[in-house]
C-alpha cells in the first residue's frame, strides 16, 4: 500500500469530507504497520446498512463489507467513521480498519444498560431539532443538548417550522447553554444562516424525533445551489422522506451533513461533564451549598433549593437535572457492579434486576 496514493488526486475531496491531519496521520501510521493491499484506500464512512457500508472516497463511492461481525475485536464503522477499505479475495471490498475517532456521539446501548453504542462520528456540530409546531420539551431537548455536548462536538439548536408556531419566552433558556437558530422550510427564515454554521470540512449531525424537519432542513441547505444538489442525488439512491438510517451527505465544496432517523429513547452514557454544562444555572449554584456532596433535595443551607425557593430556578428543571444526574450515577453503579463480576454474563445480569 501506498499512503500517499489517495491524496494524490481528488484531496480537495476527501479535505471538503471533513479529513483532518490526524487522520492522514493514523492512516500512515496504520499502513507501516500492517502488510496492505496496494489497492488500499481511505474514505469516509456515508452509512452503514447491516454488514454493508457505502464509503466515499477520493473519485466516487464504493460499497464494502463490514467484517467486524466475523471478528469481534474489531470496531464496527459507524457513519462518519474515517475507515481503510481495501479489496480481498474472500469478500471483496471490506473495511480494513476503523481509524481513531475525533468525536463520537455515544448513548446508552438500547438494548443493555451497561454497554454503550456509538450512534455518530468525527463530528464538528450536533444540531439538536425541535419543532415549533409543537409543545416546548425541555426534558427532551435537554438530554439531547447533554448527548451533543458529551459528544465532544459544538452543539447548536435549531427551532423549525416557524411558520407554524412562535418562539415563546419558555425558549430562551436555550441561549445560555448553545446558539440557537430559527428556521422554517416553507419561507426559508435561518437556512442561509443554518449554511454558514458549517463551514469547510466540517461535519453537522441533525438529532431530533421524527417529523421536526431534519430532512427537510438537509434539502434545504443542499437545494439552494442546483449543480450541488444534482450531484447530491445522484449518489442518492434512498428518498428523504423516510429516513431509515444514519446517513451521511456531501455539501460539494463545504462539508458534510448527517441526517438521522428520529430517535426517541436515549439513553445517556457516562456524560457528567456535559450533563453540568447543560445546567450550567444549577450546578454554578453547587459550591455554595452547606454540603459537598449536597443532592440539592433536603439538605439544609443547599444554595440551589435557595435560587428554587427565590425563584431563580424552577422546581421542575431542577428536578429533571436530579433525574438525568440519578439516570447516570444508577447506570455508573451498574457498570461498577459488572465489573467486580466479570463471570457473570451481561444479558442474564440485566434480566434479573
Ligand atoms: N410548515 C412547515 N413544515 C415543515 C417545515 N419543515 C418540515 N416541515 C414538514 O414536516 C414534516 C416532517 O419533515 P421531515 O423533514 O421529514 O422530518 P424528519 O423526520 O425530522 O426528517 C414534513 O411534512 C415537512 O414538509 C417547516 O419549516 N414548516
Ligand atoms: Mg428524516
Ligand atoms: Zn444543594
Amino acid at each position: 500500500m501506498s499512503t500517499r496514493r489517495p491524496y494524490s488526486h481528488g484531496v480537495t475531496r476527501l479535505e471538503s469530507l471533513g479529513l483532518h491531519e490526524e487522520t492522514i496521520q493514523a492512516f500512515a501510521d496504520f499502513g507501516a504497520s500492517t502488510e496492505l493491499n496496494a489497492e488500499a484506500q481511505l474514505g469516509r464512512v456515508a452509512r452503514v446498512d447491516r454488514g454493508e457500508v457505502d464509503v466515499l472516497v477520493e473519485d466516487g463511492e464504493v460499497r464494502a463489507v463490514s467484517d467486524s461481525q466475523r471478528s469481534q475485536s474489531k470496531i464496527a464503522p459507524v457513519t462518519g467513521d474515517w475507515a481503510v477499505v481495501a479489496p480481498d479475495d474472500e469478500v471483496g471490498l471490506h473495511i480494513v480498519q476503523v481509524l481513531p475517532r475525533r468525536t463520537a456521539m455515544v448513548r446508552r446501548d438500547p438494548a443493555e444498560q451497561v454497554s454503550d453504542q456509538v450512534l455518530v462520528a468525527n463530528i464538528d456540530r450536533v444540531a439538536v431539532v425541535h419543532g415549533l409546531d409543537q409543545a416546548a420539551n425541555d426534558a427532551r431537548i435537554e438530554r439531547f443538548l447533554v448527548l451533543a455536548i458529551d459528544s465532544g462536538a459544538e452543539p447548536l439548536v435549531i427551532l423549525t417550522k416557524r411558520d407554524l408556531g412562535e418562539v415563546s419566552d419558555e425558549y430562551r433558556w436555550l441561549d445560555s447553554v448553545a446558539p440557537v437558530i430559527v428556521t422554517s422550510a416553507e419561507d426559508g427564515t435561518g437556512i442561509e444562516e443554518l449554511r454558514d454554521a458549517i463551514g469547510v470540512g466540517e461535519t453537522l449531525v441533525f438529532i431530533g424525533p421524527s417529523g421536526v424537519g431534519k430532512s427537510t432542513l438537509v434539502n434545504a441547505i443542499v437545494g439552494d445551489n442546483v449543480a450541488e444538489t444534482a450531484e447530491v442525488r445522484s449518489g442518492d439512491r434512498r428518498g428523504r422522506h423516510t429516513t431509515t438510517v444514519r446517513e451521511l451527505i456531501e455539501l460539494p465544496g463545504a462539508g458534510v451533513v448527517i441526517d438521522t432517523p428520529g430517535i426517541r429513547a436515549i439513553g445517556l452514557w457516562a456524560a457528567d461533564i456535559a450533563l453540568d454544562e447543560v445546567f450550567a444555572d444549577v450546578t454554578a449554584l453547587a459550591p455554595s451549598c452547606r454540603f459537598r456532596d449536597c443532592t440539592h433535595r433536603q439538605e439544609p443551607g443547599c444554595a440551589v433549593k435557595q435560587a428554587v425557593d427565590a425563584g431563580e430556578i424552577q422546581a421542575v428543571r431542577l428536578a429533571r437535572y436530579q433525574l438525568l444526574w440519578q439516570e447516570l450515577a444508577e447506570q455508573a453503579r451498574d457498570i461498577e457492579l459488572r465489573q467486580r463480576a466479570p463471570s457473570t454474563s451481561r444479558r442474564n445480569k440485566r434480566r434479573r434486576k
